[in-house]
């Protein structure tokens, strides 16, 4: 019946915005943000590690948790959620349609699986930033030769956005122009704690939009949200395109 309800709505949509966490890549293989970490990592928060202070303090340490994140996503392969929601965009982008993809994920699963319209609005784990300059580089050896790896003016930082960092202004400007007109709005695999992408799900209410929570479980965005669809995105996001427009995986 709720698959009903999001199908109904997507089908009626010109204007469709997708947020993604890291719930989507869970059947990847790549560990959500909050999960425990494993191994070397287990004695660190996450969020200890994901600051600018942190590669400040240790520049060593953090390159070489975000290298090795890096070379983990770079030997996973997208799932069935992330092939959905690329068949998902071109059914609607084929109807004349708009479909932007805005993802809190770093690990660059969504436009690997075809995804177009990909916002990647915490950056990317395969670009590095240099410190000074702002330089940025996509084509690093794997694994990086030394951490910190050196530039001529600085370090190399990881491309994503650290806490306390602003998002990137493009990201930012691209989220808000889709979110002023959207008609759907559907939160996958997000814990709907960090903002202001937690926040997003206002700014479709705000439009008009018909909001969806995807999630295995509820979250303290869920009351925000006209309808908690639960299940694994992996599984769910197939059968709403099977549903929608007949895709099959
Ligand atoms: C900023 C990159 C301002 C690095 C990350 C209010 C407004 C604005 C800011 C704040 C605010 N309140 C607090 C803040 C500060 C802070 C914040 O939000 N803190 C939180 C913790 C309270 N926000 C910031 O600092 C942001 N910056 O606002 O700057 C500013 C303005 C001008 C000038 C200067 C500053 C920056 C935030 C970005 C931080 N970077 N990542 C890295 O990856 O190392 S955030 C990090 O969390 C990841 O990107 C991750 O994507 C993101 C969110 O986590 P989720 O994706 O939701 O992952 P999580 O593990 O939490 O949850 C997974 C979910 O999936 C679960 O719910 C689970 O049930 C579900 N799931 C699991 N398996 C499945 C599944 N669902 C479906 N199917 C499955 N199979």
């Amino acid at each position: 019946m709720t698959l009903q309800h999001v199908t109904d709505a997507l089908k009626s949509a010109k204007h469709v915005v997708v947020m993604t966490g890291a719930g989507v890549s869970a059947e990847s293989g790549i560990p959500t943000f909050r999960d425990a970490l494993e191994g070397y990592w287990s004695k660190y928060d996450p969020a200890e590690l994901a600051t600018p202070e942190a590669f400040q303090r240790d520049p060593e340490l953090v390159s070489r948790w975000y290298d090795e994140r890096r070379m983990k996503v770079l030997a996973c392969d997208p799932n069935p959620g992330h092939f959905a929601l690329a068949a998902m965009e071109a059914h609607v982008t084929d109807n004349g349609g708009t479909f932007t993809l805005l993802t809190q994920n770093v690990d660059g699963l969504h436009v690997r699986s075809g995804s177009q319209n990909v916002v990647e609005v915490h950056g990317s784990l395969t670009t590095w930033r240099c410190t000074v300059t702002g330089e940025e580089f996509t084509d690093m050896p794997t694994p990086l030769e030394s951490y910190p790896t050196p530039t001529d003016e600085g370090l190399l930082r990881p491309g994503v956005v650290w806490f306390g960092e602003a998002l990137p202004m493009k990201a930012l400007q691209a989220a808000g122009e889709a979110l002023s007109q959207c008609e759907v709005y559907l939160a996958i695999g997000t814990s709907g704690v960090v903002f202001p992408a937690a926040g997003f799900v206002s700014d479709a209410k705000a439009a008009g939009a018909k909001t969806f929570e995807l999630n295995l479980q509820k979250t303290p965005m869920t009351s925000y949200f006209d309808t908690f669809v639960e299940g694994k995105s992996g599984e769910v996001l197939p059968e709403i395109a099977s549903q929608w427009f007949g895709y099959s995986s």
